[in-house]
């Protein structure tokens, strides 16, 4: 009897500390976790300490994370002997963006290289408080964290997720919500898709014309696309962000260590511009900001000079704008119709003895390329852009065809951004009707799950070359922000384990144990997430 109980009683403290493990509902799931039988208590007097002029910014951030759900003061000072520890060290085994976490009943410890690390540590630290935390007002709550001891950094350096503001345009302040939810799920990149035929979204100052008259659209499409007859809403659509809104965007995702890629669609998906500026299309116009979805054959001129100075000119401004690494430059959906019959590009082609239109675009490319290398950028495009005579500086974002293998063993940098798995613009459930009206396809969140970034057969030498993954919210069918969030979460939030935990790692079933309470985490944040069957 007395060794029943005590097998009882083992079994069941087992049982607890396993039951316990689940209830760390961290998403993404740390590298190495080990809890321990402390628990912290977070009160009202609680101080944050930072150890150098590094962890400050890291700790200030945790604190305006704390304060609003806690309504503590959370004082943020220099020294060690806080109860909160936001300590630099040195450690180069943890990478850019690795971190150690230590919970016990003393004190919470948050130890890493870089801010990017202690950055990291410190969006841990809020899952492992009741999800409560991530309320914008006071709440009525013990704020315990259970005792670990987490060891963690990304298998993926580009986490990445696409927003698409030039079909449906987007406030600023609802950007910032986005950037928001891509830093507590340790996503790092943001690309933003600025330019499209629908509407150009961003002000570029030697070019008025392009927030004047590229900015709008005098009325949409209603339903999808393949709908006949067609019929539109006879309301005006557009709107764009001023260089200071944009500047403002950027320093707001800097602090949430999100990096903005922006992206300017060259040479297609341009109708939008050339509604302004009609000289830099084959035809010379009249066009009109597109207000259908699909393809247009209108593109820029290639063989018109004036066409590059624009191009370049916005890229000059874009830079200026964003500090990112990379600059994206489109690519993708150019048909050829009207370079074929433009005099001034068959005339281009033959002077560069390029052969044909697909080598011209290539050419259009590597122009792009060494206009931003001499600022120190690299260039980014669709997978469009992998064709013969690309230089192996330029990254490739894989979204359609079995390309993804061919570009990491080119040497190219790569970005799985795939649209069987990673296009977020598709449904999410099997019965469309309990769905609102979205492009079409089917990419169900373990689909997204399931995704491993390393292309199949790639050698261990090529798989270097694989940066990481990002999931892609094209808005054709997404007006609003919150649509836009039901189409985001909770997807976005198995993007988030896969680019960061190694794919090895990965379990759907604890996933989704996890990602229970994780959607109070969201809720909390007045995220309009989709439910879950
Ligand atoms: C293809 S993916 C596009 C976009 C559309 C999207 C809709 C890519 C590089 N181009 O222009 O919005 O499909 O899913």
């Amino acid at each position: 009897m007395a060794l029943c109980k005590f097998t009882a009683a083992f079994t069941l403290s087992f049982l607890s500390l396993s039951l316990h493990a689940a209830e760390l509902s961290l998403i993404p799931w740390p590298d190495s976790v080990q809890e321990n039988s402390e628990q912290f208590q977070l009160n009202k007097d609680a101080r944050i300490s930072y150890t150098d002029a590094n962890a400050r910014e890291p700790a200030e951030m945790l604190a305006s994370y704390l304060r609003p759900a806690t309504g503590y003061q959370l004082p943020v000072s220099e020294g060690t002997t806080g109860d909160i520890l936001i300590d630099t060290i040195e450690d180069a085994t943890l990478g850019e963006e690795g971190y150690t976490l230590e919970v016990n009943k003393e004190q919470v410890r948050i130890a890493a290289p870089t801010a990017a690390g202690l950055f990291y540590g410190g969006q841990t630290l809020r899952q492992l408080l009741p999800t409560e935390i991530y309320a914008d007002h006071p709440q009525v709550v013990q704020w315990l964290a259970p005792g670990v001891q987490i060891r963690d950094q990304p298998q993926f350096s580009w986490r990445g997720q696409h927003l698409d503001v030039s079909r449906h345009f987007k406030p600023a302040d609802w950007v910032k919500k986005f950037i928001d939810q891509l830093a507590q799920h340790k996503l790092n990149t943001m690309h933003w898709h600025l330019t499209d035929d629908q509407g150009w979204r961003v002000e570029i100052k030697a070019y008025p014309k392009l927030s004047e008259i590229s900015a709008w659209r005098h009325e949409t499409l209603i339903g999808h696309r393949s709908e006949k007859p067609r019929s539109f809403d006879g309301t005006p659509h557009g709107g764009y962000y001023t260089q200071d809104e944009i500047r403002d965007i950027v320093e707001y995702a800097r602090k949430r260590h999100v990096t903005i890629v922006p992206e300017i669609e060259i040479p297609g998906h341009s109708i939008a511009a050339l509604a302004a500026y009609p000289e830099l299309g084959c035809t010379g116009g009249p066009y009109e900001v597109m207000t259908t979805w699909g393809i247009s054959k209108e593109i820029y001129c290639a063989g018109n000079p004036d066409t590059f100075t624009f191009w370049k000119t916005v890229l000059d401004e874009v830079c200026e704008l964003f500090p990112s690494k990379y600059i994206h430059t489109g690519g993708d959906e150019a048909p050829k119709d009207r370079w074929e019959q433009c005099p001034k590009c068959q005339q281009l082609i033959t002077d560069l003895s390029l052969g044909d239109e697909h080598a011209l675009q290539v050419h259009v490319t590597l122009e792009m390329e060494q206009h931003l290398l001499k600022k120190g950028r690299r260039l980014i495009g669709w997978d469009e852009i992998f064709e013969d005579g690309l230089s192996q500086t330029a990254a490739v974002m894989w979204w359609h065809k079995n390309k993804g293998k061919a570009i990491a063993e080119a040497g190219n940098g790569l970005v799985v951004a795939h649209s069987g798995s990673l296009y977020f613009d598709k449904y999410q459930f099997r019965d469309k009707t309990s769905q609102p009206l979205a492009i079409g396809g089917y990419v169900p969140i373990e689909k997204v799950y399931a995704l491993n970034p390393i292309p199949e057969g790639l050698s261990t030498e090529d798989a270097s070359h694989v940066l990481g993954a990002q999931a892609q919210l094209w808005t054709e069918y997404i007006p609003t922000t919150e649509h836009a969030e039901y189409m985001l979460f909770p997807r976005l939030c198995a993007l988030a384990e896969i680019t960061w935990l190694a794919p090895e790692r990965k379990n759907f079933q604890q996933f989704s144990k996890r990602l229970a309470p994780h959607l109070q985490r969201l809720e909390h944040a007045g995220i309009h997430y989709a439910e879950l069957d």
